[in-house]
């Protein structure tokens, strides 16, 4: 069964959680473009998500998801809205999700952990998840070592629920390779986040539209919480301060408080701004309809134009 069938959308692709960016009102605009549209939790308030889950459904009535993310420090409250408001759809980063599956799932609720790992994918299979997001490196925010190219076919052969490929993904081509990989369909951050309904400040926008292939950076690796970044003066303050900083809850109030510069202040020096290896790929910005057409009309030609060996 392919992601659309399962999550009933039109297209095969989901939206990555994208902390600080990814509203009730974004959210919407996905769903209502095809795709399944996440709010993201991280960096709300348990009452701040009841609220953009609100805001989405005045929206839209097509399906959605919510994004936990689970070194939030409120995070009890937080999956107690998202069972209470039976949301349809549930992804998590973070961290592992297993105190709270069962719970969501009485809800209602798809559960689909984002993993980095084998290891966590059959943890996540064996606590009752419904599917896994297999998100390799290349992705932007916390990251896993293993490539999306090297994790997704092991995941895939690991596991018998369905597995969703995230990680390098804004094309027709990749969204190829990651069905030939094995994948039911495509989680998508980076490339939404240069879409005209994308509510990131201008120079956001830009600083990915000028990024090369080599942009990025990871932060935080050595201390386990590695964040991929686009490199700027506080990608390079981090890793300095990375040396001295061990405490891991002082490292997140941090990354996410440099998210918001970037995310509402757009600025380029003190801001962090997450970001996939993709971002050198992204010339124009564009309505979330437009993005969305031209994979499905890349992946054919793509299909198309394999060679017959
Ligand atoms: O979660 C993400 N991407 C994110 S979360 C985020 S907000 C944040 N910012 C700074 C520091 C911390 C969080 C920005 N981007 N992707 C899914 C993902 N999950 N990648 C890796 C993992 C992961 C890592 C460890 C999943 C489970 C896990 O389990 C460890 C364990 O065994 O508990």
């Amino acid at each position: 069964m392919l992601l659309n069938s399962f999550l009933k959308t039109s297209y095969p692709f989901m939206q990555g959680g994208m902390a600080q960016i990814a509203t009730g009102r974004f959210a919407a605009a996905v769903s209502n473009a095809g795709a399944l549209g996440i709010i993201a939790a991280g960096g709300k308030t348990a009452e701040q998500l009841r609220a953009e889950i609100h805001t989405l459904r005045s929206l839209s009535d097509k399906p959605f998801g919510v994004n936990i993310m689970l070194m939030a420090p409120d995070i009890e409250n937080i999956a107690a809205v998202v069972a209470e408001e039976q949301v349809p759809v549930i992804t998590t980063g973070a961290g592992s999700p297993t105190a709270f599956i069962e719970q969501w799932k009485n809800a209602g609720s798809k559960v689909i952990p984002v993993i980095p790992s084998v290891a966590l994918a059959l943890r996540m299979e064996k606590y009752g998840a419904d599917a896994v997001v297999a998100e390799g490196t290349e992705s932007g925010g916390h990251v896993g070592e293993l490539t999306t190219m090297a994790l997704v076919p092991q995941v895939v052969d690991a596991v018998d629920i369905p597995v969703i490929a995230a990680g390098g993904i804004a094309s027709g081509r990749q969204l190829c390779a990651a069905f030939a990989f094995g994948a039911i369909g495509a989680q998508m951050g980076t490339a939404l986040l240069v879409s005209e309904e994308c509510p990131i400040h201008e120079n956001y926008k830009q600083m990915l539209l000028a990024a090369k292939d080599t942009a990025t950076t990871v932060t935080g690796r050595a201390k386990g919480a590695p964040v991929r970044i686009i490199k700027n003066k506080m990608a390079r303050t981090y890793l300095k301060l990375e040396q001295e900083t061990t405490d891991r809850a002082a490292f997140e109030e941090l990354t996410l408080g440099s998210l918001r510069k970037a995310v509402f202040d757009g600025d380029e020096d003190g801001g962090s701004f997450m970001a996939g290896q993709v971002a050198g790929q992204l010339k124009e910005i564009e309505p979330l309809s437009a993005i969305f057409a031209r994979l499905m009309e890349q992946y054919e030609q793509t299909r198309e134009g394999l060679p017959v060996l």
